[in-house]
């Protein structure tokens, strides 16, 4: 522990000074308040044993200035050794930041016992910081998880129902086209029964990635709704725009030529996506997101009926 003297009357610094120091403390002596506050800056003392009355800035100043120095969290403990010793002079020294007060002259025994006492308090603050720290880490964790699906690691249902109510929102306020694709997974119930659940599994995480890896626009949002289904949000577009992404979207899943030979729509992986979009207005307020929703959902199903492996509005 790194304490620091700050004490203008030389020969009850010397009997301080030699007090910390058979209390086996790192010790520094300033003698008067400007050095004081150079050292708190410089060496970044864990203890300051304050002098009241001192030329220049006095005790009480130091103290104030230093509370100002620290930033949002920081502590440094501050006891008051002073010969005035009234009441309402403690009563100021605490006032202006000090932890405790002590009036001159101070026994060896208190001294060492006080300094303990901060020792302890510090020690129980720095135990706080650790937690904090470690709950602030917790926290950005769980948010993570929460919005996260557990198998492919792209978005989650609920970080999509989420996304598409804001989106729905700020579409509204700015009278922006808002577009949504609903995407499945072409005869996947017999690709589980051919190959497996498990090889089932990777494979919705290659096609989870390859449609997060073809979706780069910032915005654009890919979740997984739920099964072999997913779900991606794009802000901003239009129709014609949410068309070009959906044909680019089934063709990059069909060039990866992942082997389906299980398919009824040919011998490898493909999907099928309903596409929809909205132009919501401020002035607009029956319709809902869910509307929305529905609309792509009735085109998957066309693009199913379809004959899958394509892409309906
Ligand atoms: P369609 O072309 O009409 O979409 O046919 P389909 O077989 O893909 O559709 P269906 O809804 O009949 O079957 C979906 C299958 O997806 C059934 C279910 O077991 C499987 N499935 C859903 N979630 C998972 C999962 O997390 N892992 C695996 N391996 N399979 C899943
Ligand atoms: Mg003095
Ligand atoms: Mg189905
Ligand atoms: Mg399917
Ligand atoms: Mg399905």
């Amino acid at each position: 522990m790194k304490v620091l003297l700050v004490e203008d009357t030389m020969t009850s610094a010397t009997v301080v000074m030699h007090q910390l120091e058979k209390l086996g403390l790192e010790t520094r002596h300033a003698t008067n308040g400007e050095a004081g506050l150079a050292q708190f800056k410089a060496w970044k003392p864990d203890l300051i044993l304050l002098d009241v009355i001192m030329p220049g800035l006095d005790g009480f100043e130091v103290a104030r200035r230093i509370r100002q120095l620290e930033k949002d969290g920081e502590w440094t403990p501050i006891i008051f050794l002073s010969a005035k010793t009234s009441d309402k002079d403690l009563e100021h020294g605490i006032e202006v930041g000090g932890d405790d007060y002590l009036f001159k002259p101070v026994s060896e025994v208190v001294l060492a016992a006080k300094v303990r006492a901060m020792q302890r308090l510090a020690q129980m603050r720095y135990s706080l910081v650790v937690l904090t720290r470690r709950l602030d880490e917790a926290n950005r964790e769980l948010t993570r998880l929460t919005s996260v699906d557990g198998l492919t690691g792209i978005a989650n249902r609920r970080c999509f129902d989420e996304t598409i109510q804001r989106e729905w929102q700020r579409a509204r306020r700015n009278r922006l086209p808002l577009s949504v694709m609903m995407v499945d997974v072409d005869f996947f119930k017999q690709y589980n029964d051919g190959y497996g659940h498990q090889a089932g599994d990777e494979c919705l995480i290659t096609v989870a990635k390859a449609l997060e890896a073809q979706l780069k626009r910032p915005g654009d949002l890919v979740a997984r709704f739920g099964g072999e289904e997913f779900v991606v949000v794009l802000p901003e577009t239009n129709a014609v725009g949410a068309r070009r992404v959906a044909d680019a979207t089934r063709r990059g899943i069909e060039a990866l030529r992942l082997p389906h030979a299980y398919s009824k729509a040919g011998d490898t992986l493909t999907i099928s996506i309903g596409v929809a979009t909205a132009y919501p207005s401020p002035d607009e307020t029956d319709l809902a997101v869910g509307w929305l929703l529905d609309c792509a959902d009735q085109a998957l199903y066309a693009a199913k009926n379809g004959g899958r492996n394509r892409v309906a509005v």
